[in-house]
């Protein structure tokens, strides 16, 4: 047995593992236990001081599951699996310094608003977690009086203003709307993408 043939075998096994691993990750992946057929939203626990968005985002998250008919949302008591949603913060941080030059106090013209959240899909038959994330969505906002004129692509999708449907409203309002908005489609897309 000389040595080219030792090598050789051993990569054949490790080629053989690796098969082995990658078809065992694409298997379970696209796959939801079966024994998980319901959901229960937890209360959503704020532990930033905008008051109003935990209401927002249950309200959206609800109604993204009903609507895309993903999964039955049902009582604590009787459900298969929880989310478990906390919103660690919400922050304002400057987006662009000074664009009008001719302020000398280099005014802040452009701000972007950061929610930064933990959920979590917990199984209620078997117990643990389904997953556990940490999601940071966010959106520009400036100083018109509202984000449909303000000439900012907010959400980043590319469209601007009258030519984006999602871009309306108060600025700082405006951008956090769109922020929960886009939190919630991401919560949605985890569900679904564990299936
Ligand atoms: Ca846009
Ligand atoms: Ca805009």
């Amino acid at each position: 047995m000389n040595m080219g043939w030792i090598k050789k075998e051993m990569i054949n096994k490790v080629y053989i593992l690796f098969f082995i691993f990658s078809c065992g990750f694409y298997s379970t992946k696209g796959s939801l236990p079966a024994h998980i057929k319901s959901i229960y939203i937890n209360s959503i626990i704020n532990e930033s001081s905008e008051a109003t968005i935990s209401s927002l985002l249950l309200e959206d998250v609800t109604n993204s599951l009903i609507d895309e008919n993903i999964i039955e949302i049902v009582g604590q008591s009787v459900a298969n699996s929880r989310l478990d949603i906390t919103i660690m913060s919400v922050k304002d941080a400057p987006n662009i310094y000074g664009l009008n030059t001719s302020d000398e106090f280099n005014q802040v013209d452009e701000w972007k608003i950061v929610i930064d959240s933990n959920v979590k899909w917990i199984d209620l038959i078997n117990g643990g977690e389904l997953f556990s994330k940490n999601i940071k969505t966010s959106a520009v906002y400036g100083t018109s009086a509202d984000i449909n004129s303000d000439g900012i692509d907010n959400d980043g999708d590319n469209l601007i203003d009258s030519n984006d449907d999602d871009e309306f409203g108060p600025p700082r309002e405006g951008a956090i709307r769109i922020s929960i908005e886009k939190l919630s489609r991401n919560i949605i897309s985890q569900i679904t993408s564990t299936w």
